[in-house]
């Protein structure tokens, strides 16, 4: 299918810590053993089509920066001829990674024109060579989505839209790639509402909006049922961007939409960097909401500028921030049907092919990184015993009492008056802070 390589590599070795290569991984060792998983096992570590294959390079001020040999010319649409030469390059790149699986939005893979039927014999055309790449490679879908907010129709909304027509167009585009990805056999289906929120309240019906949300993600579980479809639906909030405000704002407005609408059960959660960050959150706290409330689901891992305000989707290179957020993972169980998906762009000014080698190889070395430290942290026990030992007055007869509504406030008043004043004990930030770099 392809012309010729276009990643002028061997496949990436792993050559250990002291290598200077910069085409080897330093920490990234597929079969290693942690905690006796396989690091692949531990990470399933996914590329995404969209920026890497898709993504010109553009900003607001400029057009695309990247002379990528399937992109169509200024003006020209992409054609089944282009996608298929896009398909061939990312499955050469996918293999000389490594990385066992990928992920894409209906609109990365083909051109999907304002006609469903077409957009989905295009998309089951793209579909036969995906499977035939996938076979010969191994390499499978993480995930597949659709672009519910690209295209203008979608300007205010797809679920959300005040136009019923584009609720309804909405959901035949994601049922073709819902469909697409249950052939394809992918492990999950995701949902991030680009456009799911507001620019202005002056012009929505914020209750109506929610109602119409809460529909169409029952749809979908619906048909995701329906079809047989076994892998996991996932939510991926996110606060803001393109919107003013977007209603999937973070895990636990999420959860609360889920509960609300009686979704608990279908739907469980991709958690992103930056848009944890966007919501001011750090990454670990939106993983700790939803491993506290069973939501754990996949990851898109990146990173955003501390100076700039907005989705910078860099790519990862903070080796606490992922260890951090790997012993929460594995401490909570580790991965099922999710991942780690670098939803991660280049910067505009890296326009070689290499630079996409260099940027995945620094972030897939981040995570294994990450993952030796949080194996690290987690046999030597410290932090978990300080959490447990913090909490440890809750577990003897009269701390269980109380949480299983056995006390009334009275009772607790006249045990508090008849008591000593409770001692105030440290809580030792600093002291937990210099253990977690002990280990990284
Ligand atoms: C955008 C989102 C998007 C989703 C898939 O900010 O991260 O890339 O992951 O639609
Ligand atoms: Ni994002
Ligand atoms: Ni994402």
């Amino acid at each position: 299918m392809s012309p010729a390589p276009y990643f002028d590599i061997d496949r990436v070795p792993f050559e250990g810590p002291d290598s200077h290569n910069p085409l080897a991984y330093r920490y990234y060792e597929p079969d290693r053993l942690v905690l006796g998983k396989p690091m692949e096992d531990h990470l399933r570590l996914a590329v995404c089509y969209w920026h890497s294959f898709c993504w010109p390079g553009s900003d607001m001020f400029g057009a695309g920066t990247f002379d990528r040999p399937w992109f169509a010319g200024a003006g020209d649409p992409e054609t089944m001829e282009l996608a298929e030469h896009k398909l061939a390059v990312a499955f050469e790149f996918f293999e000389k990674l490594g990385t066992p699986f990928f992920c894409f939005h209906d609109v990365d893979a083909v051109p999907l024109p304002d006609d469903l039927a077409q957009s989905r014999r295009n998309l089951d055309r793209i579909a036969a060579l995906m499977e035939r790449e996938m076979d010969r490679t191994g390499v499978k879908l993480l995930w597949g989505t659709a672009n519910l907010f690209s295209h203008r129709r979608y300007m205010a909304g797809a679920a959300t839209n005040p136009d019923p027509a584009v609720f309804t167009y909405a959901a035949g585009q994601v049922r073709n790639i819902l469909e697409v990805t249950h052939r394809l056999d992918g492990a999950n289906y995701v949902l991030w509402g680009g456009r799911e929120g507001y620019d202005t309240l002056l012009n929505t019906d914020m209750r109506h909006e929610a109602d119409q949300l809460g529909r169409f993600l029952a749809l979908v579980a619906e048909h995701k049922h329906k079809i047989g479809f076994k892998g996991t639906l996932l939510i991926e909030p996110k606060p803001m961007e393109p919107t003013k405000h977007q209603y999937d704002h973070d895990a636990a407005t999420v959860h609360a939409f889920l509960q609300r609408y009686d979704l608990i059960g279908e739907y469980r959660l991709n958690i992103e960097v930056n848009h944890a960050t966007l919501a001011g959150h750090s990454y670990e706290h939106d993983i700790a909401y939803a491993i506290a409330n069973d939501l754990m689901g996949s990851f898109d891992i990146n990173r955003g500028d501390p100076q700039n305000g907005w989705d910078t989707d860099q790519f990862p290179n903070d080796v606490t921030e992922a260890t951090l957020a790997l012993y929460r993972v594995v401490r909570a169980g580790g991965l099922t049907t999710g991942g780690f998906n670098f939803d991660a762009k280049l910067r505009r000014q890296s326009i070689d092919p290499l630079d996409l080698v260099h940027a995945h190889i620094g972030g897939i070395d981040t995570l294994a990184g990450g993952l030796l430290a949080a194996e690290r942290l987690i046999e030597d026990g410290a932090l978990d015993r300080f959490v447990s030992d913090r909490y440890a007055g809750w577990g003897n007869e009269e701390g269980r009492a109380v949480l299983a509504g056995e006390r009334s406030l009275e009772t607790l008043a006249d045990r508090a008056q008849a008591a000593p004043a409770p001692v105030p004990v440290s809580g030792r930030q600093e002291y937990l802070e210099n253990l977690i770099n002990r280990f990284v």
